[in-house]
């Protein structure tokens, strides 16, 4: 008895849903790669099982993803916010992962005049995302035709299929050299890892394993690992420019009066604390990459 209840549990695993090919792919598969857990991710292949950590993988086409994880095919998957928030399944957010990002956005031709969103009333727009796009149009009142295309969205206007559309960007080149101009954000998008309703505990507890992978991995991305050195008497303003996970680690230089400094800092602020430092007589500024960080 105790032994078939050993070999189910070994048999245990966490059921993630992936993009097979796309823009999401390859940065679903380095956030594993980085978690430790490694896979075979071949040519044609639509599931694989990770060799060293109880995980098995789906690769399917993203518009899949929300359906497999709310019928508990799959436990989990990795999409985009806009394809969740389109499907409308019955899924739940539990880590929004940072890369993938995207907003949902209207576009009008360059030619078109465009005062406020009062501007849109009453004309027609294409899109992939009718659901998204219906909500927000009702949250602004704003009564207009949506037209719902599955591609290729920005020759709309050209060809006369619609007034305006409403699509993915990203740098802007796409609206650019289509003659549109984005004139309203309906959505921030980025990666999200999204769950089934219904998740056994089981499962939960390799899930919870894989969560702390994530966010270590999340948590390192963000930061930089900052080394340098400076005079003693410079100590206390530098410390107070380096917050650091709790307080800087310090230890004294071979050279007299001098000290080393190690800290932890957020990229987002990480080129004003440089520059704060130099200013401050910090030297040999070192700048690492972290892998992992745990806390
Ligand atoms: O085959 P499958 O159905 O799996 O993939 P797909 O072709 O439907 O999706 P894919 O791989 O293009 O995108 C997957 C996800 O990446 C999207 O659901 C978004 O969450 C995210 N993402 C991030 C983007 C973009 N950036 C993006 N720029 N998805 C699409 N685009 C397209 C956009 O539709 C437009 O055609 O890129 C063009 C605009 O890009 P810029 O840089 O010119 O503005
Ligand atoms: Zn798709």
């Amino acid at each position: 008895m105790n032994r078939r209840r050993g070999v189910f549990m070994s048999e245990q695993r966490v059921r993630l849903a992936i993009q097979k090919s796309g823009r999401l792919s390859e940065d679903s598969a380095t956030l594993l790669k980085r978690c430790g857990i490694s896979f075979n991710n071949g040519l044609g292949k639509l599931r694989s099982q990770a060799g060293n950590f109880p995980l098995e993988l789906f690769f399917l086409r993203d518009d899949d993803i929300p359906e497999y994880v709310a019928d508990g095919v799959a436990d989990i998957g990795i999409v985009g916010e806009n394809i969740m928030m389109e499907s409308l399944r019955n899924t739940s957010v539990i880590e929004k992962l940072g890369f993938g990002r995207c907003r949902l956005s209207i576009a009008v031709p360059k030619t078109m005049e465009y005062a406020d969103s009062s501007s849109l009333r009453g004309r027609k727009i294409a899109t992939s995302y009718p659901r998204i796009l219906t909500a927000f149009l009702r949250e602004n009142s704003i009564e207009c035709e949506v037209h719902t295309i599955s591609g290729s969205v920005e020759i709309a206007p050209s060809i006369g299929l619609a007034d305006a559309v409403c699509d993915l960007v990203s740098s802007g080149s796409t609206l650019f050299t289509n003659g549109l101009r984005e004139v309203e954000t309906v959505l921030e998008s980025e990666a999200v890892l999204i769950s089934r309703p219904d998740m056994p505990p089981e499962v939960q507890t390799i899930l919870d394993r894989l969560l702390f992978r994530i966010r270590a991995v999340k948590a390192a991305k963000e930061n930089k690992y900052i080394l340098l050195n400076a005079p003693n008497e410079k100590l206390d303003t530098i410390i107070s420019i380096l917050p650091g996970i709790k307080s800087p680690t310090i230890m004294p230089l071979a050279k007299d009066g001098w000290s080393s400094i190690h800290s932890v800092i957020n990229e987002n602020e990480f080129w004003t604390v440089v520059e704060t430092l130099k200013k401050e007589g910090a030297e040999g500024i070192l700048v690492l990459s972290i892998d992992q960080m745990i806390q």
